[in-house]
C-alpha cells in the first residue's frame, strides 16, 4: 500500500505538502530508535528527514532509522511496514497545515513479533552509530537519577539477562553482543523529558551492566557517549481527533501524525560515532543543556501538568479547552512567571516573559486535541522535575508558591479517578496500585494527603515533612475538594 499525499481540503486554510528529496536507497541502519510512538515520528523523524534533504554535495545522506517498540504497538509497526515505512507528519495550527512525508525509516522491529535475536541483530550491524530513546520517564527504571534496583523489570532482567524485557536490559545485552563482535561503541541519545537525561541514561545503563559484568560496564562507560538533550514539540497521541484532522486534509495515511509546527532541540555535542548535521533542521548544539532542560521542564511541562490535572477535574477535555477559559490562562501565566521563572538560571539572552507568552499561544492551538488526561498519565514520574524541584527552590528562598501547591493538590485529587462532576478519569501510572491502597485506607482530606505525601518515590521525606509545604498542600487540597477548581483558582489569583 502506498501513502497518498494529502489533497487540498474543503475548509479554507493553507496546506503545504512536501516529500523527501534525498535518495532513500542510500539509507543505512545507522540509528536504532526505542519507543517509536507519536513523538518519535513527529520530532526525531521529521528533523532527521529534513536534515537528510539538506545534505551537502558529496555528503552521504545515509542516516536511516530502525524503529523499535518493546511493549505495546507491534501492530503499529506492522501498519508502517504496510505503507513501505513511509508516513505523514502534519504540523497544524490555526494558520494552516504543513504536511511532510517522512522517508527515513529503514526497518521496524518488535521482539514479540520478530524475536529477540532479530532485535539484537540490529545492535551488531557495523553501520549502527546512534541508539536513540523516547521511552518515557518510566522507561529509564530510575529513581532520583540512579538505577532503581528494586524495579520489577530490572529485577527480572538481572535474573535473566539474555532475555531482557526493559529497554535498559535490552540495550545492555545488545551492547554486550556488540562488544563481543569487536564493534566500536555508539552514542546513546535520550529524547525524554527528564532532567540530565544523558546522565540518567549513563547511570542506569552502566549500573545495570555493572550488576552483571564489571568489564562490560567499563567498556560501555569508555566507548559509548550519552549526550543530554532538551526536546520540545507538542505531539498528541494518534487518536481519533488527529485522524479526523488528517482526513479533513484528504490524507488516508493510517500512520499519519498531527503535531504543532513549533520544534526545539538542544543537544550536547558528544557523539562518538558521527551524527547527522541536525543543525540543518534547526537543532542547536550547546556545551550544557541543563539550563534549557530546566526552563522547558518547569515552564512548559510544569504548566502542562498544572492544566492537565486541574483542567481534567474541571471537565476540560483538552489543553486548548483550558486556554479558552481566561481563568486558566491567567493561572498558567502566573504559575510560569511568578513561580517557575524565578527558579531558573543560566539562561542569558532568553526573555522568559516572551517564552511564557509563546507557550500560552502554543497551548491555545485549537487544531491539536491534546487531551488533559493524556498529559495526566504517569504523574508520579513527572511531578518531581516539573513541580517539586521548584517548590524546593521556593522553600529555600523563603518565597511563596501557591500555584505549584495547587498543582500538587490537583494531582492528588485527579488520581482518585473522578472529575468534579463525578465522571471517571483514567489513572495510568506505575504507582496506581499504591494510590488505590492509600485511597482505600484513608479518609478523603488531610489523612489522604498525608498518605500521598508518604510516597517516597515522589516526595523526598524531608519535603513531605516540611513545615511549610505539608500544611500548604493539605490546605490547597481541602479547598479544592470543598470549593472546586474554579473557586480555588479565583481565590489564588485575587
Ligand atoms: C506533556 C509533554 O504529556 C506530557 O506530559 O507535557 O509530552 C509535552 O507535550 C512535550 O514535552 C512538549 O515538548
Amino acid at each position: 500500500m502506498s501513502v497518498s499525499a494529502p489533497a487540498a481540503p474543503e475548509v479554507t486554510q493553507v496546506v503545504r505538502v512536501k516529500t523527501a528529496a534525498y535518495d532513500r536507497q542510500m539509507l543505512k541502519p545507522r540509528i536504532l530508535h526505542f519507543g517509536f510512538g507519536a513523538f518519535a515520528r513527529a520530532f526525531l523523524c521529521s528533523i532527521l528527514d529534513e536534515t537528510l534533504d539538506q545534505a551537502g554535495p558529496g555528503e552521504a545522506a545515509d542516516w536511516g532509522l530502525v524503529a523499535v517498540r518493546l511493549n505495546s504497538g507491534a501492530e503499529e509497526l506492522t501498519a508502517l511496514d504496510a505503507t513501505d515505512r513511509r508516513f505523514w507528519v502534519a504540523a497544524a495550527d490555526d494558520a494552516g497545515i504543513a504536511a511532510r512525508r517522512i522517508d527515513c525509516l529503514v526497518a521496524t522491529c518488535h521482539p514479540a513479533r520478530d524475536g529477540l535475536p532479530a532485535l539484537f541483530g540490529h545492535f551488531v550491524h557495523p553501520d549502527l552509530s546512534i541508539i536513540s530513546l523516547t521511552i518515557t520517564e518510566k522507561g529509564y527504571c530510575s529513581r532520583s537519577g540512579a538505577l532503581d534496583t528494586a524495579h520489577p523489570g530490572i529485577v527480572a532482567d538481572l535474573a535473566s539477562p539474555r532475555q531482557p524485557g526493559t529497554a535498559i536490559g535490552v540495550i545492555v545485552e545488545g551492547l554486550r553482543l556488540r562488544r563481543d563482535s569487536g564493534l566500536p561503541g555508539v552514542t546513546l541519545l535520550p529524547l525524554d523529558n527528564l532532567p540530565h537525561n544523558g546522565a540518567v541514561t549513563r547511570a542506569t545503563v552502566v549500573s545495570y551492566a555493572r550488576a552483571l559484568d564489571e568489564q562490560l560496564a567499563e567498556w560501555i562507560a569508555r566507548h559509548c557517549t550519552f549526550p543530554s538533550t532538551m526536546v520540545d514539540r507538542i505531539v498528541p497521541a494518534l487518536d481519533e481527533p488527529s485522524k479526523q484532522l488528517l482526513r479533513e486534509i484528504g490524507s488516508d495515511d493510517i500512520n499519519g501524525i498531527v503535531c504543532e509546527p513549533f520544534r526545539q532541540w538542544v543537544i550536547e555535542d558528544d557523539f562518538v560515532a558521527g551524527r547527522p548535521d541536525f543543525v540543518r533542521a534547526g537543532a542547536q548544539f550547546v556545551a550544557d543543556v541543563a539550563p534549557f532542560e530546566a526552563m522547558k521542564l518547569r515552564m512548559l511541562n510544569g504548566s502542562h501538568s498544572f492544566l492537565a490535572y486541574l483542567g481534567a477535574l474541571a471537565g476540560k477535555a483538552t489543553i486548548s479547552d483550558c486556554m479558552a477559559d481566561p481563568l486558566f490562562v491567567a493561572a498558567a501565566g502566573r504559575l510560569m512567571m511568578s513561580e517557575q521563572a524565578p527558579t531558573l538560571s543560566g539562561l542569558q539572552g532568553i526573555d522568559l516573559k516572551a517564552y511564557s507568552d509563546e507557550l500560552l499561544a502554543r497551548f491555545s492551538n485549537s487544531r491539536l486535541k491534546h487531551r488533559t488526561t493524556q498529559i495526566a498519565n504517569d504523574g508520579s514520574q513527572k511531578l518531581p522535575q516539573r513541580l517539586l524541584v521548584s517548590i524546593r527552590w521556593h522553600l529555600e528562598a523563603g518565597t511563596p508558591f501557591p500555584l505549584l501547591t495547587q498543582a500538587v493538590a490537583g494531582w492528588m485529587a485527579y488520581v482518585r479517578g473522578e472529575d468534579e462532576a463525578g465522571q471517571a478519569v483514567p489513572v495510568n501510572d506505575p504507582l496506581a496500585p499504591r494510590f488505590a491502597a492509600i485511597i482505600a485506607t484513608t479518609s478523603d482530606g488531610p489523612d489522604y494527603v498525608f498518605g500521598m505525601l508518604g510516597l517516597s518515590e515522589v516526595f523526598p521525606p524531608e519535603l513531605a515533612a516540611d513545615a511549610r509545604f505539608r500544611p500548604a498542600v493539605i490546605d490547597s487540597y481541602c479547598r479544592l475538594r470543598e470549593q472546586g477548581v474554579r473557586a480555588s483558582l479565583t481565590a489564588l489569583l485575587s
